[in-house]
C-alpha cells in the first residue's frame, strides 16, 4: 500500500507558516489550527502557499469553530484563485451572493429543499463541466443533532492500490461526465434546468487517471453521480467495471467521514478526492429545529 506522506507542523517552511496541522484520518484529511480566516487578508502568502501544498497532498483541510459570514467564505476562497463562475449555483445562493451554493434541508413554504439529497452519490464537483471546479470549500451554518456528516476518499489511494495491469487498463481511457447520465441523482426533484443552463450542461469527456499538477500523483477520476460510460464504450460494457471502481471508493479504508459543527469550513481537492453525504439524519421529521442541515458551498476555478 502507498501511504500518503506524513503531515506534521514541520511539513510546512521554516518560520513562515502560521499555522498548524495534524492528520484527522491515515489516508486523507489535515485539521489546519492556530488561525483566524475571518481576517484572511491578514494571512501571509506563505501560509496560503503551504495550505495549497498541504491540501494537494491530504485531500482536505478542516478548519473548526471559524463562524465566517458570507464576504469572510469568499474572501478566504479568492486567496486560492478565481472562483468558478459557472451561473450554475445562483439558482440555490442566498440573496447578493451568486456564487454560494446552499446545501439544505430545510423547507422554503412548505416545499422540500432542491439540494437536501445534492451528494447522495460519490463525486467531486462540476466534472460535467469541460474546466471543472479546481477545489471546493463549504461551511457549516446548521448541523443536525444526529448525523448530517459528509465523507470523502482518497482517490490517489484508491488508484495507487489497483493493479498494475487494471491501470494500465485504465491509463487511456477517458469517460463522459454528465448531471443526466443514468446513474445520476442528482437532478430528480429539481425544476428543469432554463436553456442557458441547459447550454453550460452538455457535458465533458475527462481522463480517467488524472495527473494531480501540483503533486505530480495520479489519482482515479470518475465518480458515479456522473459517469456511466467510458468514451467508445456502451453503457453496458461500461457497468461492471464501472461498479467494481465504485465499489473500491465507498470503501472505509480510503475515506474519512466528517461529524459537522456549526462554524466548520472543509476544503477539499476536487482533483484527488471524492464527497458524498449519507442522509444519516432524521428526514423524516424535517421540520424539527434539530434536525435541519444547512451549508453554504463556494468554488474555485
Ligand atoms: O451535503 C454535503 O455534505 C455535500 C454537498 C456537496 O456535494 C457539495 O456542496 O459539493
Ligand atoms: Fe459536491
Amino acid at each position: 500500500m502507498n501511504t500518503i506522506q506524513e503531515t506534521t507542523t514541520s511539513n510546512a517552511a521554516p518560520g513562515a507558516s502560521q499555522f498548524e496541522s495534524r492528520p484527522i484520518a491515515w489516508r486523507i484529511g489535515s485539521e489546519i489550527m492556530g488561525i483566524d480566516l475571518k481576517r484572511s487578508d491578514d494571512i501571509s502568502d506563505e501560509s496560503i502557499r503551504d495550505m495549497w501544498q498541504l491540501l494537494g497532498q491530504r485531500g482536505i483541510l478542516l478548519f473548526r469553530k471559524q463562524g465566517l459570514n458570507h464576504d469572510q467564505h469568499l474572501a478566504f476562497t479568492r486567496r486560492f484563485g478565481a472562483l468558478a463562475v459557472t451561473g450554475l449555483t445562483s439558482r440555490y445562493a442566498p440573496p447578493g451572493y451568486p456564487d454560494i451554493f446552499t446545501v439544505t434541508n430545510i423547507k422554503t413554504d412548505g416545499a422540500r429543499s432542491e439540494t437536501e439529497n445534492a451528494a447522495q452519490q460519490w463525486h467531486s464537483d462540476q466534472t460535467f463541466l469541460r474546466v471543472p471546479a479546481r477545489a471546493s470549500m463549504l461551511r457549516c451554518e446548521l448541523a443536525p443533532q444526529h448525523g448530517g456528516d459528509t465523507m470523502f476518499a482518497n482517490m490517489y489511494a484508491v488508484y495507487e492500490d489497483l493493479s498494475e495491469g487494471l491501470k494500465a487498463t485504465l491509463e487511456p481511457l477517458k469517460a463522459f461526465h454528465s448531471l443526466f447520465s443514468t446513474r445520476s441523482k442528482v437532478m430528480k426533484g429539481r425544476k428543469p434546468l432554463g436553456d442557458e443552463e441547459l447550454m453550460r450542461v452538455e457535458g465533458a469527456v475527462q481522463p480517467v487517471v488524472l495527473t494531480h499538477p501540483d503533486t505530480g500523483r495520479k489519482s482515479l477520476y470518475i465518480n458515479e453521480q456522473c459517469v456511466d460510460h467510458f468514451e467508445g464504450w456502451t453503457i453496458e460494457e461500461s457497468k461492471p467495471l464501472l461498479e467494481y471502481l465504485y465499489n473500491l471508493t465507498s470503501h472505509p479504508a480510503y475515506t474519512y467521514r466528517h461529524r459537522w459543527q456549526q462554524g466548520d469550513i472543509l476544503f477539499w481537492d476536487n482533483r484527488c478526492t471524492q464527497h458524498y453525504a449519507p442522509l444519516d439524519y432524521n428526514f423524516a421529521e424535517l421540520d424539527a429545529p434539530e434536525n435541519r442541515r444547512l451549508m453554504f458551498r463556494s468554488t474555485l476555478a
